[in-house]
């Protein structure tokens, strides 16, 4: 393991991290030079305007300048950079400028114009930079009464209740999540009113916003409308999974998008679920959040990667990539109080910012450009500032200053800053979003900004998604109550005295560690994570052959779209429907429509893409739009390697053979090599080989002859590797081993064939082993799993072993040892459930313990089934988990009544979905596996110890 490391450090360690406090006040003062310069672009070219145009330097007007589409319903003829940009001003110390801003918005914008806007983009950018900029106003006069001595009216504020009072209409829904759009002037119309799809980000980042607006006015209507939103939100997460998917109809709440990330579409809903606790303290918005976050780091998370799933069946990978916005996750982590998490996922983030200079709108899970505009987004910056403020680092001052060294030499641009239209040769866009001077600054400027730089504590606000500053009183209840306080400062969390003077709004992790403790266990995350990214792309580069140029990687983005990877919203892609003779239009309802026409496409070969390209769509449709049901065995199968440092990742795609009619299509063990590696006669290390999964060679005789022999030998599960040097599971036709015909089928260990490329990796990484091992460095083993999908829960569980500090632990698995396992009669399909056996680990709790202990004990089980079950209805669920705790307490050899088998029950067993999970996921359980089965019969479902 040691080597690997050192090999990875070599390879990523190209930063040089030399930035430390010293350099902060000249980075500050650049960071001000560079704001100073869009704002001042801005204003002298583009002002009323809502944007600047950076290359013509003009501004952006809606209806003058030619449409972009959908991301014009942000402007609204309402100088939206300037509004979105005051408190940015206060935050950077440009006083006079704030005040000539805030006037030129009190004496020059209206709101009441013949605009369709997007209700989120006005409520996130104008009302939320209204509000923060009258809140400052107020603190400048406060603080300076010589400035701003006319502002005694609350203008701004007057400004914002006008606005708010027209987005209000768009709240008439069934459900109360409002419609996506709205006429500045006239409110909702037929046609606005047809559009009945809203993304979930889009109806669940209203709170923070609405609820000051409210609590500062006096007019609780605008919190009781977004609060409604929320509460319909939640109700429409998924049961089981507590994901959400990306959009929905705002009337019925019906899923029109099921894929589940934390990116576009859904981002500042799970933001605005925790920042609402932040600043309203309400603990509904807190529990809300922690759900939906173990729900994310359960399905959506594997290692420094996240993958969209699908929300009802979260085990189905949805999406071959990542988008940007998901970099404002690490952020949300910390204020969560996940340090470790966020500096994993932000490492993995700063690969693809070091490898590209920005961070494109969407990458591949090997960190490769799939869609390469960057329109100078702040989530990354964002994120760097929020663990910065948590660790005190010096490697995120680093990385501020890698941001900012890439904005200048490549996105700086006579008036302003221009948008990256295609960041692999850099070429620009003619826009500045009013995102730049709102965010993207104001987290530069804040990373190395000192307290005293600034008229506020920012520790006494919370940041809105469009980083707004809005007061934490703002949601005190109590009176005489100590202020509530964003503790991040590591020095403050360890002094007594700040302690007893403020209440923490958030966790306070890391309690008891040091500045320099934090930079450490830091640092390591980000080697391992350096480490496993370089297996990962290593593995990549391996199966695709060689490095690419930029200029192949841009030829190779010209082949065919899938279905898959579609967005409707990026431009290059609407292009290549185009070549593909596919058109886009939108329905009655507002849903998009695709028409195919052989005849309009580029030539024969982009006529026949398109056809495939609608087949899949087709098919994606009809998958999101299935109910759930039991996933069928499925080729192709699934190899995760569990042994630190791979933990699950990469997970390496195979197939299973056709033989082995009575398999189950798991297994879990060590990795052994047989010898001889083609496994055709006896095999010499026959000791070896028992209770492992061990690899064999393709050729010399028969497949299901090499598995008859290494089942013979006591192996768990057979891997064949294909013996064509150059195979590899990209770019082959799947292949399935067939068995032999002419005797029984007498195969119970699974067997999977992986092509070459992906089983010389595996024996690689066991080779890799063995050395360390020979060095005393690691223990000599390598885990594998096999399945039919592959599973998040073993990279939680060995992460879990990892954060604690256990020693690298070989896990042994059984099925028998499966958390909850429900055996149906195979024999006579149809009769149904046979009996249901749990697993548990009761550690020092016996019968003799205290009630209280069996209840903790019982209900910890209860719980983690709980999470990896899907049942068809919460009485399923209710009826399951009675089941599960009369199991637990019989197993405590309590006496405890049978359960009765009610038609709830009944039906739980034949529909529930179970994860297969070992006791051992279940952090810190201890002791022998104690097995009870409870049989199914008419009345009762008894429960009996295995013997
Ligand atoms: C901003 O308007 C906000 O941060 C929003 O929540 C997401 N998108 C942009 C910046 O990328």
């Amino acid at each position: 393991m040691m080597t690997l490391l050192r090999v990875s450090l070599i390879l990523l360690g190209v930063v040089a991290l030399s930035t430390g406090e010293a350099d902060k006040a000249a980075l500050k003062e650049q960071v001000l030079e560079m704001f100073m310069h869009g704002y001042n672009s801005y204003m002298k070219y583009a002002w009323p305007a809502d944007e600047l145009m950076p290359l013509t330097c003009a501004g952006r007007v809606r209806g003058v300048t030619p449409s972009r589409g959908d991301v014009d319903d942000s402007l609204g003829n309402f100088s939206l950079t300037l509004i979105d940009t005051l408190d940015t001003l206060i935050v950077v110390g440009a006083y006079d400028e704030f005040e000539d801003a805030v006037k030129k918005v009190v004496e020059n914008v209206r709101f009441d114009s013949d605009l369709i806007v997007s209700v989120f983009e006005t409520n996130i950018r104008v009302l939320g930079g209204l509000i923060s900029g009258h809140l400052m106003s107020e603190l400048l006069r406060g603080q300076q009464p010589q400035r701003l001595k006319w502002y005694t009216d609350r203008q701004l504020l007057k400004m914002a209740v006008d606005l708010g009072d027209r987005l209000l209409p768009a709240f008439n829904t069934s459900s109360g999540l409002p419609y996506s759009r709205i006429n500045l002037r006239n409110g909702m119309s037929d046609h606005l009113k047809r559009q009945k799809d809203t993304c979930t980000a889009c109806g669940g980042t209203m709170l923070l916003e609405m609820a000051a607006l409210s609590r500062l006015t006096g007019n609780p209507v605008y919190e009781e409308k977004a609060r409604k939103a929320m509460d319909f939100l939640w109700s429409q997460r998924h049961r089981s999974s507590d994901l959400m998917g990306t959009v929905l109809d705002v009337h019925n709440g019906a899923w029109v998008r099921r894929d589940s990330g934390i990116g576009a579409g859904i981002d500042s809903y799970y933001e605005y679920c925790l920042k609402a606790y932040i600043l309203l303290g309400d603990h509904a918005y807190l529990e809300r959040f922690n759900r939906h976050y173990d729900a994310v780091m359960r399905y959506v998370n594997k290692g420094p990667l996240f993958f969209d799933v699908q929300m009802h069946r979260p085990t189905i990978a949805t999406r071959s990539f990542m988008d940007s916005l998901l970099a404002f996750w690490p952020g949300l982590q910390v204020l969560k109080g996940d340090i470790s998490e966020a500096v994993q996922m932000h490492e993995m983030l700063f690969q693809v910012v070091q490898k590209h200079k920005f961070l494109p709108e969407a990458f591949t899970h090997d960190l490769q450009v799939h869609w390469a505009e960057h329109p100078l987004r702040p989530e990354f910056i964002e994120s760097t500032y929020f663990l910065y403020r948590a660790t005190r680092d010096p490697h995120y001052l680093e990385v501020a200053k890698t941001v900012m060294d890439s904005l200048n030499d490549h996105v700086r641009v006579k008036c302003g800053w221009a948008g990256v239209k295609d960041i692999r040769v850099m070429t620009h866009e003619d826009r500045m979003d009013s995102f730049v001077l709102s965010e993207t600054f104001k987290y530069l400027y804040l990373i190395f900004a000192e307290s005293d730089d600034l008229i506020f504590d920012p520790d006494n606000y919370v940041l809105t998604t469009e980083a707004h500053f809005l007061p934490l009183h703002l949601g005190d209840s109590k009176e005489n109550a100590l202020p509530r306080r964003l503790m991040l400062d590591p020095d403050e969390r360890l002094s007594d005295a700040a302690l007893r003077s403020v209440r923490p709004v958030l966790p306070l992790y890391g309690a008891q560690k040091s500045k320099e403790r934090l930079g450490e266990e830091a640092r390591a995350v980000r080697e391992r994570t350096q480490n496993v990214l370089e297996e990962l792309n290593a593995l990549q580069r391996h199966s695709s052959g060689q490095q690419v140029s930029p200029q192949q990687v841009c030829s190779q983005n010209a082949e065919r779209l899938r279905a898959i990877d579609f967005n409707p919203s990026n431009p290059a892609q609407l292009q290549q429907l185009q070549e593909m003779g596919i058109t886009l239009s939108y329905g009655e309802d507002s849903r998009l429509l695709l028409t195919h026409q052989g005849t309009a496409a580029k030539s024969q070969e982009h006529a026949q893409w398109g056809i495939i390209f609608m087949t899949e769509i087709a098919e994606m449709a009809r998958a999101g739009s299935a109910e759930p049901s039991p996933a069928a065995p499925a080729d192709p199968i699934y190899v995760q390697l569990l042994t630190p440092p791979h933990l699950g990742l990469p997970v390496l795609t195979g197939s299973l053979a056709l033989y082995g009619s009575k398999l189950h299509t798991r297994a879990n063990g060590r990795i052994t090599i047989a010898q001889p590696l083609r496994a055709c006669g006896t095999l010499e290390n026959r000791n070896e080989v028992k209770d492992s999964i061990v690899i064999v060679e393709r050729s010399d005789c028969m497949f299901i002859e090499k598995t008859r022999i290494a089942q013979a030998a006591g192996a768990v599960g057979v891997i064949v590797i294909d013996s064509n040097p150059d195979s590899a599971w990209a770019g082959s036709a799947s292949f399935s081993m067939s068995g032999d015909t002419k005797s029984d089928d007498d195969v119970h260990v699974p067997t999977v064939f992986l092509f070459r490329k992906e089983g010389e990796w595996l024996m690689k990484v066991r080779e890799k082993k063995r050395e360390a091992v020979d060095q005393k460095e690691a223990s000599p083993d390598s885990f594998l799993f096999i399945a039919d999908h592959w599973f998040s829960t073993w990279l939680l569980h060995q992460r879990e072993r990892r954060i604690s500090g256990a020693k690298e632990a070989p896990i042994c698995l059984h099925t028998d040892g499966l958390v909850a396992r429900i055996v149906i009669d195979e024999e006579n399909e149809g009769a149904g459930p046979l009996y249901v056996q749990f697993a548990f680990r009761f550690g020092p709790v016996s019968t003799e313990s205290e009630p209280i202990e069996h209840q903790g004990i019982v209900e910890r089980h209860v719980n983690h089934i709980g999470s990896i079950a899907e049942f068809e209805s919460n009485e399923e669920r209710h009826a399951f988990m009675n089941l599960v705790r009369s199991a637990g307490y019989h197993s405590l050899g309590l006496s405890v009544k049978d359960e009765p088998m009610t038609p709830r029950l009944a039906n739980a067993l034949r529909t529930a979905i179970i994860e297969e999970t070992m006791p051992d996921s279940i952090s810190g359980l201890t002791g022998d596996l104690t097995r009870v089965r409870c049989y199914v019969t008419d009345k009762m479902i008894p429960c009996e110890i295995v013997p």
